[in-house]
């Protein structure tokens, strides 16, 4: 299905190329080189689309939109990313059949090397569980099916085959890489519980965790792990996978770099920055603290001139849909919970001190501000496991990514850097 679906697309790609492929797609300036690429438009990706007013859409869907029309787990409304992951390959809405087939061919693929599982057990516990979580799938290219069908001489057509082989290995593997994880960091090396073939995805990463006894955890986790499963292709954790990739590094060495993208404070490790901060405020201010205290807060953070962590976006220009979602989770499941009361203090105090402060171009919460709220409520407490939840939800879209890339034959990434003397040289004799 999948290889006659590619097919159809590749010439869809080959029209839009032949017809304008040689026109231009607008000015770049020189600031775009120096600023991080800023809108430099420079990517495809048609699994999502980030509009900077609107938020995210997977293919043309909107989180609300696709709350409605993915399917559920029995007795639950929130969506399965396994349907996610079927509608960023397909651009299908799938059938509950479909997504079960799917849950069960994760389940099916899930178990670890030994000697992936041993390699997480030789990490001391002070490693960063982000810094275990891409050794460990680094590791997992021992078995990478595109890597031995490259060295056995492949057709570059059908490289995306062994990759789908690859994407659906390891997406099925994280939960036990995550699930081994936590249990050795928090929980005094705990034996990790098997995985249940006759459950859902999000349920089985939730059990490993040990909180599956709370259907509304493992709720949560559905609507985690699809909301920060992609978010079109210019975000480092994406773009990184795919630059790897794009060098024919199979999906395991792929998706360890953009997990080592993600680590980062400005990108997924901001959900773990959040909570750090809101509790440092905790402990400076007051648990109840009035608005005026918490402005001050916010003020003296700027002023030491660090970012209010969960606010402010490259892209967007409004507050970010997957914040609405959690905020919209927080009402249903906890509206009197004191943090999240204060998550929504900062939600009417820091873009009007951002305004105020006049740098920041977007003053409004990302999706990081809220995530770690709703974890903490359920008893999931250790901050700096929380990015590892993000790193397992974006590897549905980076494996997808993956997978297209090679179905495309998209080439090696290869920009042109300048160095400023070049910048000087080129614009000297131009008014
Ligand atoms: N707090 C303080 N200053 C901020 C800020 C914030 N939340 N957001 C932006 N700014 C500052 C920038 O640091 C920059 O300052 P300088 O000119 O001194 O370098 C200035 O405002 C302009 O930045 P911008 O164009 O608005 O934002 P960028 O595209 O450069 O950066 C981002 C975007 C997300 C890195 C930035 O908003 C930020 O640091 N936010 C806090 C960290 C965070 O929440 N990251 C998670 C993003 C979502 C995700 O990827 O998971």
């Amino acid at each position: 299905m999948f290889a006659a679906r590619s097919a159809s697309f590749k010439h869809a790609v080959k029209a839009v190329r032949s017809e304008h492929g040689q026109k231009a797609f607008g000015p770049v300036i020189v600031d775009q080189l120096y600023g991080g690429m800023r809108g430099l438009p420079a990517l495809i990706w048609d699994g999502s689309v980030l509009d900077a007013e609107e938020g995210i859409r997977f293919r043309d869907r909107t989180i609300p939109e696709i709350q409605e029309a993915l399917p559920s787990a029995p007795g639950g409304t929130e969506p399965l990313p396994e349907g996610l992951f079927w509608l960023l390959l397909t651009g299908e809405i799938p059938t509950n059949e479909q997504v079960t087939q799917l849950s069960k061919l994760f389940a099916q693929h899930s178990a670890l090397p030994e000697f992936v599982e041993k390699l997480i057990d030789t990490c001391p516990t002070t490693l960063h569980p982000m810094s275990q979580f891409s050794l460990a799938v680094t590791a997992l290219n021992h078995d990478s099916a595109f890597a031995k069908a490259y060295h056995e001489g492949i057709h570059k057509r059908d490289y995306w085959d062994p990759t789908f082989d690859d994407a659906i290995n390891l997406i099925a593997k994280l939960p036990a890489i995550a699930g081994r994880i936590y249990n050795n960091v928090y929980r005094n090396r705990k034996a990790t519980p098997a995985i249940d073939a006759s459950k859902d995805y999000a349920w089985n990463l939730s059990h490993l965790l040990g909180f599956s006894d709370n259907e509304a955890f493992n709720e949560l986790m559905r609507l985690y792990i699809t909301i920060h499963s992609d978010h079109e292709g210019g975000n480092v954790s994406a773009h990184t996978g795919k630059l790897v990739g794009s060098a024919l590094s199979d999906p395991f060495l792929a998706f360890a770099a953009s997990l080592n993208g993600l680590a980062g404070p400005l990108h997924g490790l901001a959900n773990q920055e959040v909570l750090v901060w809101v509790t440092k405020m905790q402990e400076s201010i007051g648990a109840d603290a009035s608005d005026d205290a918490v402005r001050e807060y916010v003020w003296s953070t700027l002023k030491g001139g660090k970012v209010v962590p969960g606010y402010g976006h490259a892209v967007l220009r409004k507050t970010d849909p997957r914040y609405v979602a959690q905020r919209e989770f927080a009402l249903k499941h906890m509206p009197n919970d004191k943090l999240f009361k204060l998550v929504s203090q900062l939600y009417t105090i820091v873009p009007k001190v951002l305004l105020e402060a006049g740098k920041a171009k977007n003053p409004w919460p990302n999706v990081d501000a809220h995530s770690g709220v709703l974890l903490t409520y359920y008893g999931l407490t250790e901050m700096n496991y929380y990015t590892v939840l993000f790193g397992v939800s974006r590897a549905f879209g980076v494996a997808a990514q993956l997978i297209w890339d090679r179905a495309l034959g998209a080439p090696l990434e290869r920009p042109k850097s300048y160095s400023t003397a070049a910048i000087a040289k080129m614009f000297a004799n131009r008014s």
